[in-house]
């Protein structure tokens, strides 16, 4: 999802040549598939470098199959750590979905702070340790489907943004939230490249950032956020697709109007604020009817709203949803 007159095809690997990396590894194929691209090859000597390692996280309430009505724990498989921590969307460090976990590797978040400011009655700068105890980590397994068409599952840690809200009490005239993460090109290369505006900045409508299913992650299998997914906060919300998760958070800021969005700052014809998922709204470059899920063989169809229409629906109910992409 680069701009698209900064694509450069040599470092992008979609999915299906991921996926199909990984099978001929598993079946031991792995001269064969180097030798039929050099691309692979290339990517092969690459998979597997760094380490992750961060500490487990403590009291967490685990979710289980009770928690499926309220969407908190999807039932389908698991993706593999290994994968949610070594196949990555993170522009700060590299274009290279492969590239991120080692690119980011020493990334170091002592001393993080997140302030949340703007139309609240009690604006506060959290030391990341207050703020992570707001509430204990909860396990929320969600699906997440990225705007390029694939997929994974992703037991995620963390507490829903609307407890924070509560601690700084919104004013009534705030009707957005909006998010950024981390500038500092010294600690994140890919910012000294403009590939993107920096920083990358997200946002929600204020009933979608108080939605209980709106995460503020810490973690995922039980562990702390290494620095690819996000360390040491990031946003999820699962009904959308997966470029609203901004990462690295660094402020919150509670606002009137709708706030402008990195992907449709850079283009907007492709991406929205909203970006719901939706398998009826194709992107100008592709179709979204379906999925490539990762560790999957072959396409499965994408749900509405990601499978969480009954959560989530009627937060849009009257809204025409082609408009607001
Ligand atoms: N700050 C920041 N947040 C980001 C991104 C990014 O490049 N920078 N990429 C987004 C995209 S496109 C996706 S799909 C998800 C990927 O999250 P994951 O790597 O933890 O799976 O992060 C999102 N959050
Ligand atoms: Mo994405």
């Amino acid at each position: 999802m680069k701009e698209p007159n900064k694509i450069s095809p040599s470092d992008i690997t979609p999915a299906s040549v991921y996926f199909n990396r990984r099978t001929f590894m598993k079946a031991g194929l792995v001269a064969a598939s180097a030798a039929a691209t050099g691309l692979v090859y290339r990517k092969l000597n690459h998979v597997g470098t760094a380490t992750v390692d961060t500490p487990a996280l403590e009291g967490l309430k685990t979710s289980s199959d009770a928690d499926a009505a309220s969407g908190f724990h999807a039932a389908d498989a698991q993706t593999p750590f290994k994968d949610i921590t070594h196949y990555n969307n993170f522009y700060e460090f590299s274009t290279d979905k492969e590239a991120v976990a080692d690119a980011s590797a020493a990334f170091m978040t002592q001393g993080w702070q997140v302030s949340v400011e703007g139309l609240v009655r009690k604006p506060r700068a959290y030391g990341i340790d207050d703020l992570l105890k707001i509430s204990p980590p909860e396990e929320r397994v969600y699906r997440m489907r990225c705007v390029e068409g694939w997929s994974m599952v992703i037991p995620w840690a963390g507490f829903p943004l609307s407890k924070l809200l509560a601690q700084v009490e919104p004013l009534s005239g705030a009707k957005y939230v909006a998010f950024e993460s981390l500038l500092d090109p010294k600690r994140m290369p890919g910012q000294n490249a403009d590939v993107l505006p920096w920083p990358y900045v997200e946002g929600l409508r204020m009933d979608e950032a108080l939605h209980p299913l709106t995460l503020l992650a810490s973690g995922i299998y039980g562990r702390m956020l290494p620095p690819q997914d996000g360390a040491p906060i990031r946003l999820v919300t699962p009904w959308k697709y997966g470029f609203k998760g901004i990462k690295c958070i660094v402020k919150i800021k509670l606002v009137a109007d709708q706030p402008p969005t990195t992907w449709s700052t850079a283009s907007p014809k492709e991406y929205g604020f909203y970006a719901n998922v939706n398998p009826t709204v194709d992107h100008p470059r592709w179709s979204q009817a379906t999925e490539q899920r990762i560790g999957e063989s072959g396409r499965r169809p994408t749900l509405m709203f990601n499978g969480y229409a009954e959560q989530v629906a009627s937060m849009y109910a009257g809204m025409d949803l082609r408009a607001n992409y």
